[in-house]
């Protein structure tokens, strides 16, 4: 059979919680921060070391055929991919958010606003479903200073724990969707018994934490 491919994120906040689970499964395998790819030495896997944006259409692609992602990613790049587990970890919530003065109270009120955010895709969707028409503002990072700068009246980013909102003067103002790690595979790939026995595994690790 042919050795799968997994793909997790290199360094950031998914990284540790995604090499726990897998050695939490039993593969043993090297995590060196230099290497892309390390191969598990006692299971039929390979395990890829990519950026977190990646994942989903290297998947979707099928150059990998499992990965382990944030809801949030999948949905930015629209990527068509098959959810097999929630992973419990890498909670988060994408939230409009507004400055501490602002006196909106209805999503209505950003009719002709400009709201900066990284995730474009997902709130075009929000505000089309909503019927709301803002303009968006795409910038890759630091979102939360766009109030404080005059470029945006609102922004769109994810929210932990809520203090960098905090921090920058800003309050949440609306849900836009909640996400969590997950292990997804491609359309295509076949659930043969190395697929099935890794997710047991993992499921067995999920179900031992509860
Ligand atoms: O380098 P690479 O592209 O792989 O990583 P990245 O920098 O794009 O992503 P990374 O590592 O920051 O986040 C990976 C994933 O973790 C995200 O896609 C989410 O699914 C999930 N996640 C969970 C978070 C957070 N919590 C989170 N708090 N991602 C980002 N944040 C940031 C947020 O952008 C904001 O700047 O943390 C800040 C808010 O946190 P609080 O706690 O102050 O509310
Ligand atoms: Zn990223």
């Amino acid at each position: 059979m042919k050795t799968l491919k997994i793909a997790i994120q290199k360094s950031g906040r998914l990284n540790e919680k995604s090499v726990e689970i897998l050695k939490n499964c039993g593969l043993s395998f090297e995590n060196y921060k230099s290497s892309l790819i390390s191969t598990v030495t006692n299971f039929p896997l390979e395990i890829l070391f990519l950026r977190d944006d990646d994942i989903p259409e290297y998947v979707q692609d099928g150059i990998a055929d499992l990965g382990i992602v944030g809801e949030n990613v999948i949905h930015e790049v629209n990527a068509d991919v098959t959810y097999l587990q929630k992973l419990g970890f890498g909670k988060c919530t994408l939230k409009i958010a507004i400055p501490n003065e602002s006196e909106m109270t209805d999503i209505s009120q950003l009719e002709g606003k400009a709201i900066a955010t990284s995730y474009p895709v997902i709130l075009e969707k929000y505000l089309k479903d909503n019927e709301v028409n803002a303009v968006v503002r795409t910038i890759s990072g630091s979102v939360e200073i766009g109030p404080g700068l005059g470029l945006s009246d609102a922004i769109c980013d994810i929210v932990s724990t809520g203090g960098t909102l905090k921090s920058n003067g800003l309050k949440p103002f609306a849900e836009v969707m909640n996400s969590e790690a997950v292990m997804i595979c491609s359309k295509g790939t076949e659930l043969n018994e190395d697929v099935i026995e890794l997710l047991q595994r993992i499921r067995s690790v999920l179900r031992a934490k509860e």
